[in-house]
């Protein structure tokens, strides 16, 4: 019997959960419906914990499920994978990039980028960029919304969004970054007639909520991640952050707010925009104005927050949700992310 193609997966955490968010889930899958050896090589093994509690800090070597979990200092000694997957140009150790040059049979060496809807992605998808001193190329994996980009990861549980009538009193999930913005949007929520209960995730945002006595708010403690799309479907109106979240919040199908990461150089407002762009065709000019106006008024950090932003929101919800079940079903029609890599593997390891 052959064995499975093996695929090592390097994963610097720089910021908050997405870096090793969108790396353990694809691990996961791999590992779980593409039946690779994967290894998963993090530097911060106690963010990783937040997400997967099993983790244990100080143990360098340990298994996850069916994934190995290698701390970073550790990746020297390991032999080369077949399929070699760096996350967000992390950088893979020197000396493990010897070994892969020194190969006979090299690597497949894909550089996985951070998301993005803007109209570049798919014109630099699956790029090939030559290591400048040794026999190596890397080829860059952009993921994205529309076909001829990597795609978004989708798990096979991932099923058809189904349309339902929104109930009278909302269940309101927030994940955000805490800014006077944001606060805002929750004061608004948690004020609001039309809101029965919000849930938060654990973080500075629900100090805020805590501070004010907000009666409606109850405080999450980080949930595993398997678990998270759970806590989504569970609720009529979701608050998320990042990228990951977003497109979880995508599969839920529910009417939201997404507060992307934000960059110094406001170039965030234009990933913003580009996702608007991608999302927002099918919505009545009132219900986008809505929505794009309520998204503004939280990432724009030159902007004003505007309380009727809220309100103009909820009167477009049933449209918005509406929306948000077929915009799903169109994501469905798309070959999944980690598909796509297996597909392009797969050429050169003749798997
Ligand atoms: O944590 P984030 O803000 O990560 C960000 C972004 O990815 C950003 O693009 C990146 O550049 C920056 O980090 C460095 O948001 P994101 O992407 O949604 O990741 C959160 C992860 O945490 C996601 O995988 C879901 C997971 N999660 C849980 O598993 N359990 C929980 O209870 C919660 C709240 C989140």
């Amino acid at each position: 019997m052959t064995p499975h193609p093996s695929c090592d997966i390097f994963c610097r955490v720089v910021d908050n959960f997405g870096d090793i968010g969108v790396t353990w889930r694809l691990a996961r899958q791999l590992a779980a419906e593409h039946h690779l050896a994967v290894r998963l090589i993090v530097d911060d093994l106690a963010s990783f914990q937040k997400i997967a509690p099993e983790i244990i800090i100080d143990k360098p070597l340990q298994r996850c499920g069916d994934t190995a979990i290698i701390h970073w200092n550790a990746a020297p000694v390991l032999d080369v994978a077949n399929i070699v997957i760096e996350a967000f140009q992390c950088d893979i150790p020197a000396p493990y990039l010897e070994k892969m040059a020194a190969h006979a049979a090299k690597p497949v060496w894909l550089n996985l980028e951070y998301l993005s809807a803007e109209a570049w992605v798919a014109d630099h998808h699956l790029l090939p960029s030559p290591h400048p001193r040794l026999p190596l190329t890397k080829t860059f994996f952009f993921p994205g919304f529309v076909s001829g980009s990597g795609g978004l990861l989708r798990e096979h549980s991932i099923v058809p969004a189904v349309a339902a009538a929104p109930p009278a009193a909302l269940r309101v999930f927030v994940f955000g970054y805490d800014s006077p913005r944001t606060a805002a949007l929750l004061g608004a929520m948690a004020t609001s007639a039309s809101v029965a209960a919000i849930t938060i995730a654990e973080g500075a945002l629900a100090d805020v909520a805590r501070q004010h006595h907000y009666l409606k708010c109850v405080t999450m403690p980080f949930v595993p991640q398997p678990d998270f799309d759970a806590v989504l479907a569970a609720h009529d109106v979701l608050f998320v952050r990042g990228e990951d979240s977003l497109v979880r919040a995508l599969y839920a199908a529910r009417p939201f707010v997404w507060q992307i990461y934000p960059q110094s150089d406001a170039a965030h407002l234009q990933k913003l925009d580009a996702f608007l762009n991608q999302y927002c065709p099918g919505l009545s000019s009132a219900a986008e104005q809505s929505l794009r106006a309520l998204w503004l008024s939280v990432n724009d950090g030159a902007g004003q927050w505007t309380a009727s932003a809220w309100q103009e929101f909820l009167k477009h919800f049933a449209e918005l949700a509406q929306h948000a079940v077929k915009y799903q079903k169109q994501l469905m029609t798309q070959p999944d992310l980690a598909t796509n890599v297996m597909t392009f593997c797969a050429k050169f390891l003749k798997i």
